[in-house]
């Protein structure tokens, strides 16, 4: 426990606000989560898996109307709206705060508060910081304690500082109708209720460490981005980080834990996994951007999941897992979703709870937003640096996104203003699977459109100022795309571990040591530098796909005058310019 008095007068405000019927105070203690997860399984609320095959693994059901995220109803509460920007929902504080706390009133009666002091980042980190989290959920609970550090010494670092996140999460009785996931940046406080799913519960995740920390990072000058961060080592055992963000559906946990292809295997190089959501990056004593992950498990969606796409993932939930809305298998007690093997279960249970013959039903087994919580200590590739309090240092930063023409494969900026418009740009387009409308284009800068805690257009200018921080010791910044198709819609690039190929180039045009091709865009391998080696791809082929063609961008650069007129006057001046010096060469 702590005698922190802004801690101990906050709980004792939100105690009589929802009338626990007991307090219970998280130390993080092994026997503590054990006696949690059996009362859990005592109340359905999770259901234990084969402990033979899936050691510490537990199933559980969120309900049906709460399954995923809500963008729709979350809301940035800064006193000024124009402080939350335009493609923020926003709520007036007062406002936000009165319905709030009118709807989570009493909501705890009959209930436990469980109070979770965590640390976002290694606890002591020069980069972590530290929140409290209020739940009344037992999952919470014990997904926060894989995703972040939770227990004492969160207490004991701490001290008497009156700098921490304020968490209350209510229950409720998941209305859809009455869920909120707000956000108070001034005032350090996140607040949600009517929900049990991840996203809007496990407050540390995209709640602290993306909305609020962006807007802290913003006023301290440090960097919370949605991107992975990955170590690459040469058979020298050098190793560079790369920093990436993707939108979602785009395979960032499967780059975050990439494979080598063999013929890489077999010289000794090595990939490690530092993180696969979200970076916190500062800069170094040597003026260079570090990065740590601040999570400390990893949230991943399972559909799709299997042992060819991503076998260090499927390793790394094979203990101590908790599994959300994924299929069950009542013949031997363990889980399946769509996408993981040709053997659904026979005699199974599907998300919603209800009884699943996979072999026969044409309703799916997992939802598809299904999850796995698992500890980042399992990954078999997790990064030796991993609990580094000082980070990793940051070669380059990687933008991507889904495009099934116009962007080349791979692409280096011509200077950090012109990455942060390349990253300001990024788009992606929605795959039959996730919409029905193929190829409608969604702009999301930075992959940080439902994630930035304050006004887009002074996040623009925070990277601008930090690029002129960091002056030449920058980290190069580039743009990729896995995903043009040719004539007959099918895929030109394998992916996967062959995307370490484009990584070497990457790395190489960090270090001086590969050459590039001027276009408009900005700098395009030689066909010749990516290494084909065991690969089935011609040399003319990987042409086409790195091919910029001055049509589709002239049509390009018109989609982002239109959108960049949604930020209006905050859109900083070099972003106007590096667009108009695009246009420029276009003709
Ligand atoms: C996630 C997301 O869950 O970006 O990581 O939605
Ligand atoms: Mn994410």
């Amino acid at each position: 426990m702590t005698q922190n008095k802004s801690v101990l007068e906050w709980i004792g405000k939100m105690k009589e606000l929802v009338c626990p019927d007991n307090v219970v105070w998280i130390d993080g203690s092994e026997s503590q989560l054990e006696s949690l997860r059996e009362e859990a399984c005592k109340t359905g609320e999770f259901i234990k898996l084969n402990q033979e095959k899936l050691p510490n693994c537990y199933l559980h059901r969120t309900a049906v109307n709460d399954v995923a995220r809500v963008e729709g109803r979350t809301f940035i509460c800064s006193r000024k709206e124009e402080d939350a920007g335009p493609t923020n929902h926003w709520m007036e504080p007062q406002q936000a705060y009165k319905m709030l706390y009118d709807i989570a009133r009493g909501s705890y009666k009959g209930r436990t508060m469980y109070v979770i002091p965590y640390s976002m980042g290694p606890i002591g980190s020069p980069f972590a910081k530290i929140g409290v989290e209020l739940t009344d959920s037992i999952y919470v609970v014990l997904n926060m304690s894989i995703m972040t550090r939770v227990g004492e010494k969160v207490w004991d670092v701490l001290g008497d500082s009156n700098d921490w996140v304020r968490g209350l999460h209510c229950k409720c009785d998941v209305d859809p109708e009455k869920r909120y996931i707000c956000h108070f940046p001034e005032d350090n406080t996140i607040i949600s209720v009517n929900s049990a799913y991840g996203g809007n519960v496990l407050l540390g995740k995209k709640c602290f460490a993306l909305r609020i920390a962006s807007y802290l990072g913003k006023n301290e000058g440090w960097m919370a981005e949605h991107m992975l961060i990955l170590g690459i080592e040469n058979p020298k055992g050098e190793v560079k980080y790369v920093a990436a963000a993707f939108p979602s559906a785009c395979g960032k946990t499967n780059l975050a834990m990439l494979i080598p292809p063999e013929v890489y295997r077999k010289k000794g190089y090595k990939v490690w996994t530092v993180g696969d959501d979200i970076a916190w990056m500062r800069i170094g004593p040597d003026g260079r951007l570090w990065a740590i992950n601040p999570e400390n498990g990893f949230f991943g969606v399972a559909p799709g999941t299997n042992e060819k796409s991503n076998p260090n993932a499927l390793r790394t939930t094979q203990s101590g897992t908790i599994f959300t809305n994924v299929a069950y298998n009542k013949d031997d007690g363990t889980v399946w979703w769509e996408g993981l093997d040709h053997n659904p279960p026979k005699n199974g249970i599907d998300w919603t709870g209800k009884p699943w013959d996979g072999t026969t039903s044409t309703e799916k087994g997992a939802h598809p937003n299904s999850r796995f919580t698992a500890p980042a200590k399992n990954c078999p590739c997790i990064s030796p640096e991993f609990d580094s309090p000082n980070g990793v240092p940051i070669s380059a930063i990687i933008f991507g996104g889904r495009r099934a023409h116009t962007t080349p494969l791979v692409y280096q900026s011509r200077s950090w203003n012109n990455g942060v418009f390349v990253g300001s740009i990024m788009a992606s387009e929605t795959t039959a699977a996730a919409t029905g409308a193929v190829g409608v284009l969604r702009r999301d800068p930075m992959a940080m459109l439902p994630f930035c805690g304050y006004n887009m257009g002074d996040y623009f200018a925070h990277w601008i100022e930090m690029g002129e921080k960091l002056g030449d010791k920058a980290p190069k910044i580039f743009n990729v795309n896995w995903f043009r198709v040719d004539e007959n819609g099918k895929f030109i690039w394998p992916g996967f571990g062959d995307n370490l190929r484009v990584l070497e180039w990457i790395l190489n045009r960090c270090e001086g040591k590969a050459d590039a091709v001027e276009t408009p865009i900005g700098y395009v391998p030689k066909a010749e530098d990516i290494n084909l080696e065991g690969l089935d791809l011609t040399l003319d082929t990987l042409k086409s796909i790195l091919y910029v063609d001055k049509d589709e961008w002239t049509k390009e650069a018109a989609d982002i005058e239109e959108f960049y007129k949604k930020f209006g006057d905050k859109l900083p001046k070099e972003l106007r310019a590096e667009l108009e010096g695009l246009k420029a060469r276009l003709k």
